[in-house]
């Protein structure tokens, strides 16, 4: 069989936090399964990633922690690369567009395109807040979505709609570090010819048959759309310099830069072996270039990076784009801010590394967003993995070493015998095929299914019963076949079940095919039998709720956080009267109140209760106000103060008083 080139790229994850069990099953260990597959049938692969470390993302990020970006990125750059290492993810090159090489290729990728005519210059406005004195790029602003209405969405993507922003189009923009809202100012920019490719990339697409549904209609009806030119360059001072004079001040768009890293990262990955040029083997010659993503990323991996490669020149276009829908947490989206996450690393402190795979797959958002829950995790893993899977190679072998660990001598094969020879010899087939076609779920499906029919032959052949040579042949047979089966999805296991079948070399390094095989010889000797998996006990997913969900998880205590008196007596809180009611000019959820506060005066607060009370149901009423929080300005607003109210399902309901009290009264 002729051997494919293929070159697996997975989304460069921002440097700008640590990566959680969503981007892990999002378009990490779907490659990993993919590559190491393909290594195993001595298909020519290589699998290219690293950390996007510009844009907004990591600035922001750097202003909210208070370090600078470069720390930023350094700090999450060594979390990240260890989580994928100790994740079995098996990077060729784990690359960061910080480096030279990178950025070296973008600045000429950039000046290429611009010799091509595809980019242009032009004055545009663009949202500038005076209090910071800066023009705010994409992630510095937030607002409402112009499509489909979603409040506090991003400057560059809506996450509601998946539609592409920019900044300027946001509704209702403000400033995403001091809520200020912006102004329209003049500035330079540089613009990418999108509309140009408006045709070829419609016909490319629609011959792109092999493509899943998602991907190819989400992109035929954008272009439907009409295709608009795009800025790619930003007032900003992280990032890429624009590699022309007189542009001090400008960077590449982050997205402009990081699809040139999946190219800078192979050209890094070929110096890295003394071999400058191999890299143009996957991105110059006959080559497939298969990118995962996560599906929030597909246009740009469909649509705007195809057409810089075609304004570029001379590189191979994306062969194939598998991406992932989303995973939510318990039932709930996953919220940083809420702490309502899963990180990776702290499930590898805690849980085997395969374990964690195994489950991911097995709920692998391949068509359907899907859900991560704890207490799965832990049933799949101990009535799954451990008892189907890890029971067959465990019984087996432990069954063979008490037989004095020899594999013995055949005398004949009987009728289920032969029906097991034939299942070995067809196995690599009925999981490979599911693989060639990103079909992960049906992979791992196969597989568990080569270990259920390993189990159920045991069972009927009953070798604690017959001595019964034929069996215990065949079992410790079919434990070889599961080992490089599994390779691709349980990395860690299959090595393990090598060793101790003490086979030559390593897993890794094994045939796909050479599975259908019976590689475990009469008289041959396997090594000490060791347990394959921990099992998960109840008390270890408590605990781990508890150090790791800061929310409360279904019944049971919420976890408490104590605070000082001290820092209690801080807190200065009053009796209000409301006084006046107007609706805030910029904001459909909030009001404007003006709230006596006796000897503090009258003050206006911002409060988000439109819509639980209507205006005169608020006038007069005696409310709770904490009178000495800083003044912030929300939507353009002065707020001075907060009112109190409990959360019943998000809607507010006030606090008021039992008795008439003066407005301006203390409470302690
Ligand atoms: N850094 C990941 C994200 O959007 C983004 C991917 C870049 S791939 C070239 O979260
Ligand atoms: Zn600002």
């Amino acid at each position: 069989m002729t051997k494919e080139r293929i070159l697996v790229t997975s989304a460069l994850p921002y440097a700008n936090g640590p990566l959680h069990v969503g981007h892990a099953i999002g378009a990490y260990i779907p490659a990993d399964v993919y590559t190491r597959y393909h290594r195993l049938k001595g298909d020519e692969i290589l699998f290219i990633c690293g950390t996007d470390e510009h844009g907004t993302p990591i600035a922001v990020t750097a202003e909210q922690e208070g370090i600078s970006p470069q720390e930023v990125v350094d700090k999450y750059y060594r979390i990240i690369k260890k989580a994928f290492s100790d994740l079995g993810i098996s990077f060729d090159n784990f690359s960061r567009t910080s480096r030279k090489i990178h950025y070296e290729l973008s600045q000429k990728f950039f000046l290429n395109i611009l010799e091509n005519g595809f980019i242009y210059k032009k004055i545009v406005e663009r949202p500038y807040c005076p209090r910071c004195k800066r023009f705010l790029p994409d992630r510095y602003v937030k607002g409402t979505c112009p499509y489909c209405g979603s409040n506090d969405e991003r400057g560059d993507q809506c996450e509601a709609c998946g539609k592409q922003l920019e900044p300027h189009e946001l509704k209702e923009p403000y400033c995403a570090i001091c809520r200020e809202i912006p102004e329209m100012k003049e500035t330079e920019h540089w613009f990418f010819r999108l509309s140009e490719f408006s045709e070829r990339l419609r016909e490319w697409i629609s011959g792109n048959r092999h493509w899943p549904d998602n991907a190819r209609n989400f992109c035929l009806a954008w272009i439907k759309e009409g295709l608009k030119d795009r800025a790619i360059t930003r007032d900003l001072d992280w990032g890429i310099p624009v590699p022309i004079k007189g542009s001090k001040g400008k960077v590449l768009y982050v997205w402009f830069d990081a699809p040139i890293g999946y190219i800078s990262a192979t050209k890094e990955w070929a110096l890295g072996i003394n071999k400058e040029n191999e890299w143009k083997k996957y991105w110059c010659n006959k080559a497939k270039i298969v990118h995962f993503i996560g599906k929030d990323n597909i246009p740009f991996h469909a649509v705007i990076w195809p057409a810089m490669l075609l304004a570029h020149g001379n590189f191979n276009l994306p062969w194939q784009i598998s991406s992932n829908e989303y995973l939510t947490l318990e039932g709930r989206k996953m919220s940083t801010s809420r702490g309502w996450i899963l990180w990776l690393h702290n499930c590898l402190e805690e849980f085997e590394p395969d374990a964690l795979r195994y489950y991911l797959l097995s709920i692998n958002p391949e068509r359907h967003d899907a859900d991560f829950s704890l207490r799965e995790f832990q049933h799949r893993v101990n009535n799954e993995l451990i008892a189907t899977f890890g029971n067959f190679i465990h019984r087996s072998l432990i069954f063979i070493e008490k037989k004095g660990s020899v594999i013995p001598k055949i005398k004949e094969f009987d009728g289920l015998d032969e029906e097991m020879l034939e299942f070995i010899r067809e196995s690599p087939g009925r999981v490979g095929r599911n693989l060639e076609k990103f079909r992960f779920l049906d992979a791992l499906r196969e597989l568990m299914n080569l270990a259920h029919h390993g189990n159920e032959y045991f069972q009927k052949k009953e070798p604690w019963k017959n001595e019964n040579s034929s069996t215990l042949y065949l079992c410790a047979n079919l434990c070889r076949t599961l080992a490089i089966l599994c390779e691709p999805f349980l990395p860690f296991t299959a090595e393990k079940i090598w060793k101790t079948l003490n086979l030559e070399g390593s897993v890794h390094d094994q045939d796909w095919n050479a599975a259908s095989e019976l590689g475990v010889k009469e008289g041959h000797k396997i090594g000490k039998v060791e347990v394959l998996f921990k099992r998960i006990e109840d008390e270890e997913i408590e605990d781990f709720e508890s150090k790791f969900l800061k929310l409360k998880l279904r019944e049971g205590k919420e976890k408490m956080e104590y605070i000082e008196f001290d820092e209690f007596e801080k807190l200065d809180i009053r009796i209000g009267r409301i006084k006046g009611v107007r609706d805030h000019p910029r904001a459909d959820k909030l009001y404007l109140l003006n709230v006596d506060l006796g000897s503090l005066g009258e003050r206006q607060l911002v409060a988000g209760i439109k819509e639980a009370y209507k205006k005169e149901e608020l006038i007069g009423k005696d409310i709770v106000v904490v009178a000495n929080l800083k003044p912030v300005k929300l939507r353009g607003q002065k707020s001075e103060g907060m009112l109190l109210a409990a959360d019943v399902d998000g809607k507010p309901v006030l606090l008021t008083i039992d008795k008439g009290v003066k407005p301006g009264t203390k409470i302690r």
